[in-house]
């Protein structure tokens, strides 16, 4: 079978200079997803499936420390029941997908292919909940998700299926609820930040962005390299607005009966395109160590005369590295160059090289994919050492990130900067009135600059005017444009 040649192999534009099409290249050629014949979904190939399982085990783990347990909720939502609450719908309507048909036969009524299960979820809690020692009840769900876009679709960022979790908690008291939905918020900040080395801003939507079915919605944000900023996560509260329309009612403590008070929380495979966009660079993939479904591979450099020696030490090696995730790629219709660019493309974070001089010298060769620093280490220091340029990694990723996020957002005093700042794709900050009308003409005079969130955090306001409409500001809020 004829090689392909190391051109088409490799990413062939630089991240600078055409993100996207980087973007694109980079998750077709580190074998990440696969397009379909269905525009807007993609194939989870298993090298990304395998990311997705590593927060996933992190995710849950945290939350099952929390009492929370999952379930299954069925795919297809009858419309009557889609529609019961019906402000939270009204503004996604256009992105429900139906089906209308099993075999030749019409249905009597619309199936909603599950865009987020508020509803099916909720009038079963009405089923399940009779007394507050029923209460809390704590269900999260592993799923894919339909929202038929019409946006320009781009894998795991924007497509019309993805995987996600859904939590969807019932609390007697309002106060255990609002703390649970910190408590999470924070669960989904160390997702991005320890587990993905992403920098990410926690902190209050704005009324106009909030979850239309939420009191309030709180969530983590971030802008990635092609300048456009993600919603990494949100977890809502709900207050009594669903308890109401779908009758969940409890008999508290006191014999009174009352309306419980519910949270619900997400985040989904779209974090796995933030990571692809901010540690990419331009040989292909880097995946934090923390992520990775392989933590180095071996690269066994043979010559006819030595090969065996060689092969001998290599397979040691892997068997020094039996607490690592290792693979030793002794393919021999490959050159060792050859498989360097392969493994650099799909983002594996260390390369140990070992050849005929490194087996004489007891010795082996480290590459850190992250920087290309090359060390040389002895043969049986190289576990530990393997483990501390994995967590080195782990830790240049997220200050490298941090430090491209710290330069790319702007404090911005009038409108003047603003429009400056947009230009630029930066993460803007601003002083802002938290007015509805406002943010709608900020929107239209940028092409779709919103506000992403008020971050708890507040930076030092630069201004007390809004940096748009000049009157008076209470809080500096983050804005760009977004997936
Ligand atoms: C699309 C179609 C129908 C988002 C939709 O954020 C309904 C919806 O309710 C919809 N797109 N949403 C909001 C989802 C809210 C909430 N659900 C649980 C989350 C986190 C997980």
């Amino acid at each position: 079978m004829p090689k392909p040649d190391k051109n088409e192999m490799g990413v062939t534009v630089k991240k600078s200079d055409d993100i996207s099409e980087w973007y694109t290249q980079v998750i077709q050629k580190a074998e990440l997803a696969e397009y379909t014949g269905v525009s807007g979904c993609m194939i989870f190939r298993p090298r990304a499936y395998a990311i997705w399982e590593k927060l996933q085990y992190f995710f849950d783990t945290e939350i099952k420390k929390l009492g929370v347990q999952n379930a299954y909720f069925p795919l297809f939502i009858p419309e009557a029941l889609l529609k019961r609450e019906s402000e939270h719908v009204a503004g996604f309507a256009p992105e429900v997908a139906w089906v209308t048909q099993g075999g030749d036969s019409k249905l009597n009524e619309r199936l909603a292919v599950r865009p987020t299960s508020e509803t099916i979820m909720y009038d079963a809690y009405a089923k399940w909940i009779r007394s507050h020692r029923d209460l809390p009840l704590k269900i999260n769900q592993w799923v894919n998700v339909v929202r038929w876009e019409f946006k320009h679709p781009v894998p795991f960022l924007r497509s019309r299926e993805f995987l996600w979790q859904e939590g969807h908690t019932v609390h007697a008291k309002k106060d255990d609820a609002e703390t649970e939905v910190l408590t999470i918020l924070e669960i989904y900040r160390r997702v991005f930040e320890e587990m993905l080395a992403i920098p990410v801003f926690k902190g209050k939507k704005s009324v106009n962005e909030k979850f239309a079915g939420a009191d309030y919605s709180t969530s983590v944000e971030t802008i990635v390299p092609s300048g456009k900023a993600v919603q990494a996560a949100t977890s809502h509260h709900l207050g009594q607005r669903f308890a109401k329309s779908f009758g969940i009612e409890f008999l508290d403590e006191d014999g009174q009966k009352k309306l419980p008070f519910q949270n619900s929380w997400g985040f989904s495979t779209r974090s796995i395109g933030a990571m692809i966009l901010f540690h990419g660079d331009d040989k292909g993939l880097v995946i934090p160590p923390k992520v990775a479904p392989m933590h180095a591979v071996i690269v066994p450099i043979l010559f006819d005369d030595t090969k065996e020696k060689v092969l001998k030490a290599a397979n040691k090696l892997k068997e020094l590295l039996k607490d690592f995730a290792v693979l030793l790629d002794d393919r021999d219709s490959y050159t060792p160059g050859w498989k360097f660019n392969e493994w650099e493309l799909k983002g594996v974070p260390l390369r140990i090289e070992v050849g005929p001089k490194d087996v004489v010298n007891d010795n082996v060769v480290v590459v850190r994919r992250d920087t290309g620093e090359k060390c040389v280490v002895r043969t049986k220091e190289v576990a530990g050492k393997v483990k501390e340029l994995l967590d080195g990694i782990q830790k240049n990723l997220f200050e490298r990130a941090k430090s491209w996020l710290k330069e790319n957002t702007a404090d911005v005093k009038n409108w003047d900067e603003f429009s400056k700042a947009v230009e630029q794709k930066k993460l803007i900050r601003a002083a802002w009135c938290e007015k509805t009308e406002c943010a709608e003409q900020i929107k239209e005079k940028t092409e779709g600059v919103k506000v992403l969130n008020i971050p708890f955090e507040q930076p030092k306001k630069v201004s007390d005017e809004c940096a748009h409409c000049k009157s008076s500001a209470k809080i500096v809020a983050l804005f760009a444009k977004s997936y």
